[in-house]
């Protein structure tokens, strides 16, 4: 049986252009240097490619400087793919440059339209459920349109909060498998990943949350060394993948890809 939350063919991906130095970040942690994120990019795809899926690299949208961040445009599911509504502004335009690419992969493509937002990094997808966390980018009625758009599939989403001061529901957490999440005690505190195992993000390493299980690896950022012997202890294939970069802009692993 494929385990469809971390068991894929397919993977969607973005190259960064050139305006990707102005994305957005809730803080000012310098400019991302746009040759070195060129190199962890490809370093990414290629890492994605190596466990035999297909990859698909769209071209840069100068226009919108956070697009290389695909996974807030949608959310890919077996059955059908939703196209989100960015509650960032700036983002909300990027979402109409993805729907062809989804339409060529998918016989159902669904949108939220609104009057809700909903962002894919709020959303974490394991084998029994879709969670989300309400967030400065996703809110009570973008949750609720996703809801109704996925009970036909016979999905259950279950509403939660991203902690205070954090991008994305998934900033702080990953799937590492059927039935483990990788999370920071900040978020698991609530409560919220009860009947899953969790693995803890060692001190001052809670920016190593944002990780993958994409088939047989791990796909982490590099330099978060406590984190990855962690994993290793627990068996996962674990690969480092430099995000200095992009961590400039609050982007990490999981934000560079759709998967499918
Ligand atoms: C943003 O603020 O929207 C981008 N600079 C970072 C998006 C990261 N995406 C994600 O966590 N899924």
């Amino acid at each position: 049986m494929i385990n469809a939350c971390f068991e894929f063919s397919r993977a969607i991906t973005r190259q960064p252009a050139d305006s990707v130095v102005n994305g957005l970040s809730a803080e000012d942690h310098g400019t991302p240097d746009l040759a070195q994120m060129l190199i962890d990019h490809e370093h990414y795809v290629a890492t994605l490619k190596e466990t035999g899926a297909d990859v698909t690299v769209l071209p840069p949208l100068a226009e919108f400087p956070d697009s290389v961040f695909v996974e807030d445009d949608a959310l890919c599911l077996p059955d059908c793919a939703i196209l989100m509504r960015p509650g960032a502004p700036t983002r909300q335009g990027e979402v109409m440059h993805m729907a062809d690419a989804l339409r060529a992969c998918y016989d159902k493509v669904f949108e939220i339209a609104g009057p809700g937002h909903i962002e894919g990094g709020d959303i974490l997808m394991t084998a029994k459920e879709i969670l989300v966390g309400k967030s400065a980018r996703t809110d009570a009625d973008g949750v609720s349109e996703l809801k109704e758009i996925v009970k036909p599939f016979g999905y259950s989403v279950r509403d939660l909060q991203t902690p205070p001061d954090v991008l994305h529901f998934k900033t702080d957490c990953s799937l590492l498998d059927a039935s483990t999440i990788l999370s920071t005690e900040r978020l698991a505190r609530s409560g919220c990943f009860e009947g899953y195992r969790v693995l803890y993000t060692p001190d001052g390493e809670e920016a190593a949350a944002n990780a993958i299980r994409f088939n047989q690896f791990v796909i982490m950022a590099a330099g978060f060394p406590k984190t990855a012997a962690l994993l290793r202890e627990h068996q996962y294939d674990v690969r480092e993948i430099n995000n200095t970069e992009c961590a400039k802009i609050d982007g990490g692993m999981s934000c560079l890809s759709l998967r499918f």
